[in-house]
């Protein structure tokens, strides 16, 4: 059975170009709950951890510098098929090959600054939400 937590960062890209709001509106309004939410600046530390699955990969040193270049919205979102239902919602990991309508084919603009993160299981789902909220942050 498909699990119904899933993790997301609204990256620092989307943070600063404004578009937190309208991100967060087309989640709750695609039947997303929001079960634990907050604004924070990631340390290159926590970053390089939460990361670290990708470290042998060309693009970590970017990737980790990226996400600590500005502060982020991390959430955790329940939703029945939470996981498989929101990679649909967020869209291809470039842009470019985002459908229509999804949030990364409507406010990123490229394959590392790709406007928002979403797990890729309900194993990592779990590890990724305990990494950033305690069991006093999250309802
Ligand atoms: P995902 O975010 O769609 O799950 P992953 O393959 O898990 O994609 O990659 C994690 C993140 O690393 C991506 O969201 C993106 O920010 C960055 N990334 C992935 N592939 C590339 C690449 O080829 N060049 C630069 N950055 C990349
Ligand atoms: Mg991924």
């Amino acid at each position: 059975m498909s699990g119904n937590i899933t993790f997301t960062m609204i990256k620092p890209d989307a943070v600063g170009n404004g578009y937190t709001g309208k991100i967060l509106d087309l989640i709750i309004s695609n039947g997303f709950k929001i079960r634990g939410m907050k604004f924070i600046h990631l340390s290159e530390a926590k970053a390089g951890e939460f990361y670290a699955v990708h470290s042998e990969r060309p693009f970590y040193k970017d990737l980790v510098s990226f996400m600590t270049s500005g502060p982020i919205v991390a959430a955790i979102l329940e939703k029945d098929n939470a996981v498989a239902d929101f990679r649909t919602l967020i869209g291809a990991t470039n842009p470019a090959e985002a459908a229509p309508g999804t949030i990364r084919n409507l406010y990123a603009k490229s394959i590392d600054a790709n406007a928002v993160h979403g797990s890729d299981s309900d194993e990592n789902a779990a590890i990724e939400a305990s990494f950033f909220f305690s069991a006093f942050e999250r309802f």
